[in-house]
Order: C-alpha cells, then structure tokens, then sequence
C-alpha cells in the first residue's frame, strides 16, 4: 500500500501557512472510554486503525493553554515541565513538529488534567484532543470537527474521539492519508448508563499499550478473528444503545474487551495486564450477574476495571464493589 508521511497527512488538513493570531489559547477536551476497542493499526504513521471503534466520554478533562516560547519546546502537566528525555515530552514534540509555522518557532505548553491521577484514566486521549483544539484557536485555523479529529489522531489513535462528547464512533476510513478516519458522534444518548472505576494497581503497564496493540497484529494467531468480531460488537452496542437493551449492549462491550485481551495473551511473547485482583474482580462481576444484578466490564490495556450498569442497579453493584469510584458519563 501507498505509504505518506505525517507531514502530507497534516498538510492536507492544514492552510499553506499560519502563525499565532492570539497570544495564547485554551482548550479542553473529555477522557474517552472505548466500549468497542481500537485496537491494531493498519499505518503506524498516522495512526490508522484496522478497525472502528465505539467510546463514550467522561466528565474528566485535559485543559491545554498554547503559547510561543522563545529558544525550545516547554511541556508542563499539571504544573510539573517534562523533562526532555521524558517518552510524552518527546511525542509531544513530535506532534508539534506538523504545527510549527517555521523550524525556529517553539511552544509553551501547559496542561492540567481533571482526572485523578490515581484514578488511572489519565489520558493521551484527551490530552491531544485539547492541545489540537488550543492550536485550532492558537493559530486561527477555522478548522471543522473532521479535520481536527484527524489531526489529532497524529497526536494518538483515540484522541480523534476526544475531540466530542458523548457516544463516538471513529470510522476506520481506507484512504492512505487517513484524511477519512476520524470520529463522528452518535446522534443518541442514555441517561441512565453508569460507569464506575475499579482501580486495582495505580503501577505503571509493564508494556505500553502502543507495544502491544504492535505485538500482537504481529504475532498473535487471534487477531485475525479481531475485525470481524469488532464489527459484530459496535453493531451490537449501538443497537443496544438505540433500543436501551442494556444485556445485549453490556454483553458486547465485555466480549471486546475479553477478545482484545485474548489476542495479547496469544501474542509473541503474550502479554498479560492482568493481576489476580483483576481475575477475583471479572468473577465477582459474573457471580453479581448470576444472582440478578445487570453489571458488565469493560477494561483497556491495564489491570483496571470500569464497571457498566444502569442508574436502578446503582446501589446494589456498589454493594458488591463498595471501592468502586462512579464517574459522570458526559452527553
Ligand atoms: C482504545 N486503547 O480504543 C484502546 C483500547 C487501549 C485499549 O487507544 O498508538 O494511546 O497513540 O494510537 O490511542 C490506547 O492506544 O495508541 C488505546 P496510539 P493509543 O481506547
């Protein structure tokens, strides 16, 4: 296939020149959580995906505040500067790079993020999302919906559904640009879904998610199941969404995850996210399902469980899980 570089992608997107029409501009950007996973890609470049993905988001953000700086690149999260060495300061940088007007013109960047951070969903996500955002108005680009999805898909995949709220499919696309693979809104909304975090190990991964998701399109035998089954599940899950079945909706959420986790363990050498904690955790979901309560989970490439269940079930899922920590869905 027809490979581009991340410089014509961005071109694509971007005016043939531009510089700062404000002195500094901020945005936000909610935390994402896929409920059908984007996992492998088809272009490591660009981040293009294999396949759709499906999330919802959080009312947790990333606020960015864009400024010129004089002599480099500065990068703080939450008021601490990143080193330079430092694996995020780098791939900042990186996406800078496609936003630069010249080779001398540096950055001031300053994010903060709402989340916890010991609530484990600190995020790439939301963080590319709102430093696109804050570059949009930085530079007064006037860029629509779709072309800032696919910009900051250069930053992270899943940062092209970071840039709505709500429910999100990102469409895979096929062109070799990516100039049709970024996200769109669902147009519909379930007051009712609850998600709560089961945080079980604040550690660090053993393995970045980026790795894995490599590792195993690699080598894992499973993965060649993945598209299709990934298909079957966000058909599943909207349909869910759109009828308010929340057994078939909860059902195809758990089994994306699970299938995603069936094809790390199946990599070479496997990869396992997994702690024990996380094994007792799936088994208290299945036994609370046994006895009649509606709770399914849904779990990225980390130990931690994000538990899923409607409003009426509140009481009864926190009864079984009383360290669970509920978070705001944001419509
Ligand atoms: C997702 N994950 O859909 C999936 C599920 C992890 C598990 O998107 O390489 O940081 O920057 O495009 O977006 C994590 O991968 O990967 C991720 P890159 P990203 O949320």
């Amino acid at each position: 296939m027809q490979r581009i570089d991340r410089k014509s992608a961005a071109a694509i997107l971007l005016p043939l020149s531009w510089s700062p029409v404000v002195e500094s501009a901020t945005a936000s950007a909610p935390v994402n959580i896929a409920l059908a996973k984007y996992w492998g890609k088809r272009d490591e470049e660009l981040h293009l995906p294999v396949t759709d993905s499906f999330s919802v988001a959080l009312d947790h953000h990333t606020t960015t505040t864009v400024r010129q700086a004089i002599a480099s690149d500065d990068i703080t999260l939450n008021s601490i500067p990143l080193p330079t060495d430092s694996p995020f300061y780098i791939r900042c940088v990186k996406f800078l790079d496609l936003a630069r007007p010249s080779p001398s013109f540096f950055f001031s960047i300053a994010t903060t993020n709402t989340v916890p951070t010991a609530a484990g969903l600190a995020s790439s996500a939301s963080g590319f999302a709102a430093l696109t955002l804050a570059l949009n108005t930085f530079f007064g680009w006037n860029l629509n919906r779709q072309k800032l999805s696919c910009l900051a898909r250069l930053g992270s995949g899943s940062a092209c559904r970071s840039v709505y709220t709500g429910f999100v499919r990102w469409q895979k696309g096929s062109s070799p640009d990516g100039s049709d693979s970024y996200a769109i809104p669902y147009d519909d909304w379930w007051p009712e879904l609850n998600l709560a975090i089961l945080m079980l190990s604040p550690q660090e991964k053993p393995i970045s998610s980026r790795q894995a998701m490599r590792l195993t399109v690699e080598t894992s035998p499973v993965y060649a199941l993945w598209p299709e089954q990934v298909v079957k599940d966000t058909i599943a899950i909207m349909t869910g969404i759109r009828e308010r079945n929340f057994p078939a909706f909860g059902q195809a959420v758990e089994r994306n995850a699970l299938m995603m986790h069936a094809t790390m363990f199946t990599s070479t050498p496997p990869v396992c996210y997994w702690l024990e904690k996380t094994i007792s955790s799936m088994n208290m979901v299945w036994q609370a399902r046994k006895q009649g309560v509606e709770l399914y989970f849904t779990m990225d490439a980390g130990p931690n469980i994000k538990l899923l269940y409607l409003q009426q079930d509140a009481q009864s899922v926190l009864s079984y899980f009383p360290q669970a920590r509920a978070v705001t869905l944001l419509p």
